[in-house]
C-alpha cells in the first residue's frame, strides 16, 4: 500500500529491514547500548558487519525515545538511525516515548539531507508493545510530521509478517480517511 501525502510517499511492505536496498536510511529498533541483540538490531548488525557496533560504541547509551545516526557500513543503506523504543509497561509515558522515536528519527533524517527512510515496527518485538497500538502511534506521528519535512520524500514501513502488514494497512486506511 502506498499513498502520497503533501508530496511525500508513505508506503508499507512486507520484508526484511536489512534488505531495503533503495532506501538511504534504515531505522534500527535498538537497545540502549547500541549492541547487536536480536530481532531488527541483530539483523541490521549482522548485515552491516562489526564496523557498525564499533561506530556506535561512543554514541551509547541512549534513552527511550532518543535516536542517533551512524553510517550503514556493509548494509545497502548510507545510514542507520538507531531508535530506542519504550519497553511496554516499564518506560512511561510509552505513547509519547514511541512517538518521540519516530519524530527524532525524522529530525535526524532532515538534518542529514536524507530523502528516504525505512522503519520497522519499533518496540513491537522484544519490547512487547501491542502491534496495533504501536502502529497507530507510528502512523499518526509520521502523518503529523509530514508538513514540516523538506528533505525526506519517502517513508517506508517494513514488516516481517503478512499478518502485521495487513493489520498496519487497515490502520493506515482508517487514519487516511480521518485526515481528509
Ligand atoms: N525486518 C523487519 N522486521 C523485523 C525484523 C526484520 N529483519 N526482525 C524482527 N522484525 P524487535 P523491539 C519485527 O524485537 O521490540 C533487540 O534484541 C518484529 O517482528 O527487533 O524494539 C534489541 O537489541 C517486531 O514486530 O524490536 C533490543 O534489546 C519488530 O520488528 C530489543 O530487541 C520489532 O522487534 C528491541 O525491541
Amino acid at each position: 500500500m502506498r499513498e502520497t501525502i503533501s508530496g511525500i510517499t508513505v508506503e508499507c511492505v512486507q520484508g526484511d529491514i536489512a534488505a531495503q536496498g533503495d532506501i538511504a536510511a534504515v531505522a534500527n529498533a535498538a537497545n540502549a547500548q547500541l549492541k547487536p541483540g536480536g530481532g531488527v538490531a541483530g539483523a541490521l548488525h549482522r548485515a552491516a558487519g562489526p564496523g557498525l557496533e564499533e561506530e556506535c560504541r561512543p554514541l551509547a547509551p541512549i534513552k527511550p525515545g532518543e535516536a542517533v545516526i551512524s553510517g550503514g557500513h556493509n548494509l545497502p543503506n548510507e545510514y542507520v538511525i538507531h531508535c530506542l523504543g519504550p519497553v511496554y509497561g516499564r518506560d512511561k509515558p510509552e505513547e509519547e516515548l514511541l512517538a518521540d522515536c519516530y519524530r527524532n528519527a525524522l529530525k535526524l533524517a532532515e538534518e542529514n539531507g536524507i530523502d528516504s527512510i525505512a522503519f520497522p515496527a519499533l518496540s513491537t518485538g522484544a519490547f512487547g508493545y501491542p502491534f496495533e497500538e504501536a502502529s497507530r502511534i507510528a502512523l499518526s506521528t509520521v502523518l503529523e510530521e509530514i508538513p514540516g519535512l523538506e528533505k525526506v520524500r519517502l517513508i517506508r514501513f517494513v514488516f516481517f509478517s503478512e499478518k502485521d502488514l495487513n493489520a498496519f494497512q487497515k490502520i493506515f486506511t482508517e487514519q487516511l480517511s480521518g485526515h481528509s
